[in-house]
C-alpha cells in the first residue's frame, strides 16, 4: 500500500459514506490510485455476505433487490448495493432503493450504488469487485450486486458473489435448454419472479427437474417462487439465502477459484493497462521473496527453443547504492566516455517517431516545471536513472553476448512479464535503457563476467502517488492505427 491511501483506508474502515462513495468513483474511473485501493483493502475483506442478483432482462431482479434490503434492513441490518448497468431510464425498470424510506433508520444503513458500463474489457468486472470490496471493508453485513445475466456476466457475477441467485422470469417456455446451459452452471439459488403469473408455476417445475437430474453436490440449488411486487415468497428467499451463507461460509468468494473466465480477464488486463513507468518510489522497502516470485513469474516468458537468455543482477540497500554512486561519478566526471554497447534508438529520428518522443520529454518536464532549455534541470532528472528513481530495488538484465536478436525479442516479452507480474503485486516498474550507457561501470560494480552484456536496468518498488513525474499519461494508438485485418466478416 501507498502512505496517501492510508488516511482514505482508515475512513472507509471506519464506514465513512463519503469515503466509501470517493473510492468506489475512482474505481469506477479506474482512477491510478484504484490499484494501490485495492490492495489495501485485502486485509479487511470477508466479513459481509455478497450476494449476486442475476438474470434476464426484465425479469423482476431490482424489484427482487428493493424487496431484499427491505427485509435486511427490517432485521437491522446494514446493506450495500451494487448495481451493475443498470436499466435505462427508456426500459423504466425498478428504482433501486425506493423502499429505503419505509424502513425506520434504512437511509442509514443501506448504501446503494451504479455502476456504468464503460466498455473496456475487464473493467466494469474490476470495478464491481472493488465497489463491493469497498462495501465489505466498510462493515456492511450484506451487500447485494445486480447484474444483467446477458453472456458473461452470469460468470462475473458468480465470482464476485458468495451467494448467486438467478432471477427467471416466468415462460421459460423453450429457452430452458440455453438457461441449463448457461444459468444453472453459476446459480446457488433459482428463483421464478413474477411469481403471480400463471406461468410461473410451469417454470418453478421445469427448473425443478433440471436439478433434480445433477449430479449429487453438497449444496442442492433450491428453486423457490417469489413475486417482488408484494413481496410473496421474499422472506423465504431471504432465508435461504441466509443458509446458503451458512453453508459456504465466510468470504467464499474470496477463495473462489471455479470461475476463472471473466476475473482473469480483469486480472490480467488491469496488471497490464494500469502498469506505467514510473519516476519517483516511496522508500517503502520489498521484500526479496516478493521479487524471487515475480521473476519467478516472468520466467515463464516465452522464448525461441526454451533458451532462456535473461540474467538478472537484484540490487538493494548498500549494493544499490554503491551501484548508483559508481554511475553518478562517471556521469559527473566523464559523461562523454560511456556509450551503449548496443544501438537502442536509431541515429536519425523520423516521424511519426520523433513526435511520440518528444511528447515524452515535454511531458515530463511540464510536469516538473523544468523550462524548455533549462538543460541543467533537464540533466538532473535524467540522472534520477541511476538512483532508480529513489526505487527501493534495481534490477540489471544481461546477455549473453554470443546470443542473437531473437533471443532479444525473447528478453522483451520477460521484461514486460516482470512489470506485469510486479502489477499484479500492487508495486510499480520503470523499465531503464539508461543504464545501458554505463556498461562498463555497471560490470565493474557487479563483478559481470565478460560474456554478460547490459540490456537494460529497471526500478521496482512503491510508486509516490503525489509525485508530478507519476502523473505523466501517454497515449497509445488506435489499434485500427496500427493492425490490418484481412480474411473476417
Ligand atoms: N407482475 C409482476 N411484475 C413484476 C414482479 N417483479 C417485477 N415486476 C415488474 O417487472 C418490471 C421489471 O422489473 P425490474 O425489477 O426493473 O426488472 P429487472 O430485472 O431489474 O430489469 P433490468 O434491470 O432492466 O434487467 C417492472 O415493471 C416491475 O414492476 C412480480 O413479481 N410480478
Ligand atoms: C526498454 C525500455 C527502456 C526504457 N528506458 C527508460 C529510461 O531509461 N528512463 C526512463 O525514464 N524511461 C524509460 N522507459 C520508459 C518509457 O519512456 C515509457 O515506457 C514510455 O514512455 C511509455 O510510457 P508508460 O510506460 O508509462 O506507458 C523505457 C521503456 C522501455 C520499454
Ligand atoms: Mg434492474
Amino acid at each position: 500500500m501507498n502512505a496517501a491511501c492510508a488516511p482514505r483506508i482508515e475512513a472507509i474502515l471506519a464506514g465513512d459514506r463519503r469515503a466509501v462513495a470517493r473510492a468506489i468513483t475512482a474505481l469506477e474511473n479506474d482512477a491510478p490510485e484504484a490499484v494501490d485501493l485495492v490492495a489495501a483493502l485485502g486485509p479487511h475483506l470477508g466479513r459481509a455476505h455478497v450476494v449476486g442478483i442475476t438474470g434476464a432482462p426484465g425479469a423482476g431482479k431490482s424489484t427482487l433487490v428493493n424487496a431484499l434490503l427491505g427485509v435486511w434492513l427490517g432485521q437491522g441490518k446494514r446493506v450495500g448495493v451494487v448495481a451493475v448497468d443498470p436499466s435505462s431510464p427508456v426500459t423504466g425498470g425498478a428504482v433501486l432503493g425506493d423502499r429505503i424510506r419505509m424502513t425506520e433508520g434504512g437511509a442509514e444503513r443501506a448504501f446503494i450504488r451504479s455502476l456504468a458500463s464503460r466498455g473496456h474489457l475487464g473493467g466494469l468486472s474490476r470495478a464491481t469487485r472493488g465497489a463491493v470490496d469497498v462495501l465489505d471493508a466498510a462493515g456492511f453485513d450484506t451487500v447485494i450486486v445486480e447484474t444483467v445475466g446477458a453472456g458473461q456476466s452470469e460468470v462475473e457475477v458468480r465470482g464476485v458473489a458468495d451467494t448467486t441467485v438467478v432471477v427467471c422470469p416466468p415462460g421459460l417456455g423453450d429457452d430452458v435448454q440455453a438457461i441449463k446451459a448457461g444459468i444453472l452452471e453459476v446459480a446457488h439459488l433459482l428463483v421464478v419472479n413474477k411469481g403471480d403469473s400463471p406461468l410461473a408455476e410451469r417454470a418453478v417445475r421445469d427448473l425443478s427437474e433440471m436439478i433434480a437430474i445433477r449430479p449429487p453436490a453438497s449444496w442442492r440449488v433450491p428453486v423457490m417462487k417469489t413475486t417482488a411486487t408484494t413481496g410473496d415468497g421474499v422472506e423465504a428467499l431471504a432465508a435461504q439465502i441466509a443458509a446458503h451463507s451458512a453453508h459456504v461460509g465466510q468470504g467464499r468468494r474470496l477463495r473462489a477459484h471455479d470461475a476463472p473466465g471473466a476475473d482473469a480477464v480483469a486480472a490480467v488486463d488491469g496488471a497490464i493497462t494500469s502498469r506505467r513507468a514510473v519516476r519517483r518510489f516511496l522508500p517503502a522497502p520489498v521484500a526479496r521473496e516478493t521479487v524471487e516470485a515475480i521473476l519467478a513469474v516472468a520466467s515463464r516468458a516465452p522464448s525461441g527453443t526454451n533458451t532462456q537468455p535473461w540474467k538478472v543482477h537484484v540490487v538493494a540497500g548498500g549494493a544499490k547504492a554503491a551501484l548508483s554512486a559508481a554511475i553518478l561519478d562517471a556521469l559527473r566526471d566523464e559523461p562523454g566516455a560511456h556509450v551503449e554497447e548496443y544501438a537502442y534508438y536509431p541515429s536519425e529520428w523520423v516521424e511519426p517517431y520523433r513526435s511520440r518522443r518528444r511528447a515524452i520529454g515535454t511531458g515530463l518536464y511540464g510536469l516538473l516545471g523544468i523550462a524548455k532549455g533549462d538543460t541543467a534541470r533537464m540533466r538532473a532528472q535524467f540522472a534520477r536513472n541511476y538512483v532508480f528513481f529513489d526505487a527501493p530495488v534495481g534490477l540489471v538484465f544481461t546477455i549473453d553476448r554470443r546470443l542473437e536478436r531473437g533471443s532479444w525479442l525473447d528478453y522483451g516479452m520477460f521484461l514486460q512479464s516482470v512489470m506485469v507480474a510486479a502489477r499484479a503485486r500492487g508495486l510499480d516498474t520503470c523499465p531503464q535503457q539508461a543504464f545501458a550507457r554505463f556498461h562498463r561501470v555497471i560490470g565493474r560494480e557487479l563483478a559481470l563476467p565478460p560474456g554478460e552484456m547490459v540490456v537494460v536496468g529497471m526500478a521496482l518498488g512503491h510508486a509516490d502517488p503525489d509525485a508530478p513525474e507519476n502523473r505523466l499519461a501517454t497515449t497509445r494508438e488506435p489499434v485500427a492505427a496500427f493492425a490490418a485485418f484481412r480474411g473476417f466478416e
